[in-house]
């Protein structure tokens, strides 16, 4: 309330002291809209990826799968894995069948998880287990659900 007031006294002062600088106060008014749409599509390249993808976790007939089992991604995208029929199903992936360093990333960026490289049991139909690939190394990521490994649900993503 202070600073409004202060702001108000203030043009007040201006607005006194004549046209000269009120069109001064205009021009730095108007400055700063005009900056941040510039920012915004500077900062939408730079960022790269960004993209997201949608593989679902599914019983289709006798058959638990991963929709798309395979697919490839660029680093920065964000994969959303949908719990959509015949889990509950989790994500995890293989130790070693990453490329080097990405545990790291992934420790960072599956939220929950019950063990290193192992996402949370979705037992809620259509939940959604959100994993980002934000800073990770390029290759071949291979995962599997955990309650269906055995019944071959598994699946591989490649970073390009
Ligand atoms: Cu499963």
């Amino acid at each position: 309330m202070r600073v409004t007031s202060m702001v108000a006294g203030l043009a007040i002062v201006l607005a006194a002291c004549g046209g000269e600088k009120k069109a001064e106060d205009q021009s730095t008014t108007t400055a700063t809209p005009e900056q941040q749409p510039s920012a915004a599509p500077a900062a939408a390249p730079a960022a790269g990826g960004g993209g997201t993808h949608d593989v679902n976790m599914v019983l289709d007939g006798s058959t638990y799968k991963f929709d798309p089992a395979e697919l490839t991604i660029k680093a920065g995208d964000v994969i959303n894995f949908h719990n959509k029929s015949g889990g509950p199903h989790n994500v995890s992936f293989w130790a070693d069948s990453i490329p080097s360093g990405a545990a790291n990333v992934l420790k960072g960026s599956m939220p929950d998880q019950m063990a290193p490289l192992e996402g949370p049991l979705l037992t809620e139909q259509d939940a959604i287990y959100k994993v980002s690939f934000a800073g990770a190394p390029a290759g071949d990521y291979k995962f599997y659900c955990l309650p269906h490994l055995a019944l071959g649900m598994h699946g591989k993503i490649t970073v390009q």
